[in-house]
């Protein structure tokens, strides 16, 4: 089994949602529930607040993208303003938390905030809140995390958990999933695994002839990064191996691998030559 990696100095984990999801009363909410806030400082940033605590030895900053009161009349720019300070604490987190409203329609705002996380290649953990508020016959915790995972494909990958910052439901499991998937994102594979299992891969679905007549192939393969997950493929002809084919080999590691919640990227170099081993 690959071996995986302790997660060394204090992770910094970003809370993203549009406004009103619930953000910070989900940060209050798992800090005093949990009995484990250390330290509650002003962020770098003059409308972020920063919580360290600790969690079975593992230390934690928490940053809740908190929100400016702005006049209802420029929504707009609370709108947009939201997002940019998202960015900013996303770019400087090991671990985001994609925050949705569960009582709510999933909106286009939820889709592009929640594209930050996919993008900058964070962690992630999919929080749906205010679960106290849903009709639980109506509309079921599979219904909503499959029209969530319509419109934002890209999250397929990370855990989802229905929670309630009113009631506390279920909001001690966000410490745990937090570590877990920053444990998946620094994860470590062995080179000769990881060749077996591409190999495996283009044995059992063969990469399109190319042009000249050639079935393309792997030579070597080798994780060039872990937080995010990067792996360098060496292969007879780059161009190919078609996104199709890419997007099949990452969801080939993943049955292998895991990588629960972490982005995973290929990147594919040309070397000419025989085939050999
Ligand atoms: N019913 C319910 N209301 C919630 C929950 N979480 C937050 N709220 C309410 O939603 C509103 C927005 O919460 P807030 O934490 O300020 O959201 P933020 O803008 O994302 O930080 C407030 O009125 C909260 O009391 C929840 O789990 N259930
Ligand atoms: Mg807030």
């Amino acid at each position: 089994m690959p071996e995986v990696a302790e997660p060394g100095d204090a992770a910094r984990i970003a809370v993203i949602g549009k406004p009103n999801v619930g953000k910070s009363s989900l940060v209050n909410r798992l800090l005093r529930e949990e009995r484990m806030l250390v330290d509650a400082s002003p962020g770098t940033t003059r409308d972020s607040i920063d919580s360290s605590f600790r969690y079975e030895g593992h230390d934690f900053v928490l940053v809740d993208t908190a929100g400016l009161k702005r006049k209802r009349s420029i929504t707009g720019a609370v709108e947009l303003y939201s997002v940019v300070r998202a960015v900013r604490s996303v770019e400087r987190a090991n671990v985001v938390f994609v925050v949705f409203d569960a009582s709510v329609p999933f909106s286009a705002q939820d889709a592009r905030i929640a594209a930050l996380a996919h993008k900058s290649d964070k962690a992630s953990v999919v929080v749906f809140n205010k679960w106290d508020l849903v009709e639980k016959d109506s509309m079921t915790a599979v219904e909503l995390e499959k029209s969530m995972k319509e419109r934002v494909p890209f999250l397929h990958y990370a855990p989802v958990v229905f929670v309630s910052a009113l009631t506390g439901q279920r909001v001690s499991k966000l410490p745990g999933l937090a570590l877990q998937v920053l444990g998946e994102s620094r994860k470590r594979v062995p080179d000769e695994q990881l060749l077996d299992v591409l190999r495996r891969a283009t044995e059992k679905r063969k990469p399109p002839v190319t042009s000249s007549g050639h079935t393309p192939f792997i030579k070597r393969a080798r994780q060039t990064s872990v937080e995010p997950q990067v792996f360098t493929l060496t292969v007879s002809e780059a161009k190919a191996f078609r996104k199709a084919y890419i997007l099949y080999m990452i969801r080939c590691l993943r049955e292998a691998f895991g990588f629960h919640g972490a982005p995973v990227r290929l990147r594919l170099r040309a070397e000419k030559g025989k085939r050999g081993r």
